[in-house]
């Protein structure tokens, strides 16, 4: 295992720390393998209920590997399925909280997009700066960043390249909370401990009713949401969440 992504846990929730700061976290091929592995690796323990993905002071990071797609072909793009690494982070259950201080920018946005909420540092700045290169974003920031922000402002962020700082995000729907630049990463872990003390099973079923939101139509995404609920009342954990409050103490949620 190299050192390129950190793993602290701290149940129930994990940190998992980009950690290439010399090159501003630039997601590499070798820390995006590695990424995935571990944040599967955790979406698959029952300890963890929240998992933080941050970055450093400086920078969430600052997009994919420059150097090493200035040396790819498209066919290496194509049969080294980079991109297609990524749907697996689309893809945890585990809700997972995208801590955000510094540079966030084209492919670092879109990972941070790919989570599931943005906590950001008064210092962060949002950016798509792919044109700038001659491409385009590839990993989702056409679509996520257009979901979230509406088409107006994504065509201003990529085909003009400016950064949005954390405030323009925020009001933007792009960052669900910016927090003082000393507290960035405890802040993000108090709101990660918040999520793990909800019901996992409802959590788990929640995200995916939210996301349904995006691919489907109102009608669709509605009776989804109905038959997610149903199957959250056929949980232990909704027995055990709903007889807690009439008891007046804490639920001791199982996962199950
Ligand atoms: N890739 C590789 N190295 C990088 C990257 C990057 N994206 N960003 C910064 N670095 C390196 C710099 O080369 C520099 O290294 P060195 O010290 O060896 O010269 C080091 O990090 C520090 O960077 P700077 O000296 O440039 O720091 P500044 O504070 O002056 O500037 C910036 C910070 C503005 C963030 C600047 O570094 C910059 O513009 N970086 C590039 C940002 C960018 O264009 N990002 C988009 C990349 S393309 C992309 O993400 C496409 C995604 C497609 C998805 C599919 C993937 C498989």
């Amino acid at each position: 295992m190299s050192d390129l992504v950190l793993v602290a846990r701290d149940e129930p929730i994990a940190v998992v720390t980009l950690n290439r700061p010399d090159q501003l976290n630039a997601l590499s091929e070798p820390l995006m393998e590695e990424l995935v592995e571990r944040l599967t690796e955790l979406d698959r323990d029952e300890a963890i209920r929240c998992i933080v993905l941050a970055g450093n002071d400086r920078a969430f990071a600052a997009g994919a590997d420059i150097g090493e797609m200035a040396t790819a072909s498209a066919m290496d793009m194509l049969y080294a399925r980079r991109v297609e690494r990524w749907d697996a982070i689309r893809k945890l259950w585990t809700p997972l909280v995208a801590a955000v201080s510094g540079f966030c920018l084209g492919g670092g946005n879109e990972l941070a997009m790919s989570c599931d909420l943005i906590i950001a540092s008064e210092t962060a700045k949002f950016g798509q700066p792919e044109t700038s290169l001659g491409i385009i974003p590839g990993a989702g920031g056409t679509q996520r960043l257009t979901r979230a922000v509406g088409k107006a402002k994504a065509m201003d962020v990529i085909l003009s390249g400016r950064f949005l700082d954390a405030a323009e995000a925020e009001r933007a729907g792009l960052v669900a909370r910016i927090v003082p630049q000393e507290a960035w990463l405890e802040e993000a872990k108090r709101v990660a401990r918040e999520i793990a003390s909800k019901g996992p099973v409802a959590q788990r079923l929640a995200k995916e009713a939210v996301n349904r939101a995006f691919d489907s139509t109102l009608e669709l995404g509605l009776e989804h949401e109905r038959r997610l609920l149903y199957l959250a009342f056929a949980s232990e954990d909704a027995g055990e969440g709903l007889a807690a409050f009439g008891e007046k103490r804490p639920p001791d949620f199982k996962s199950k």
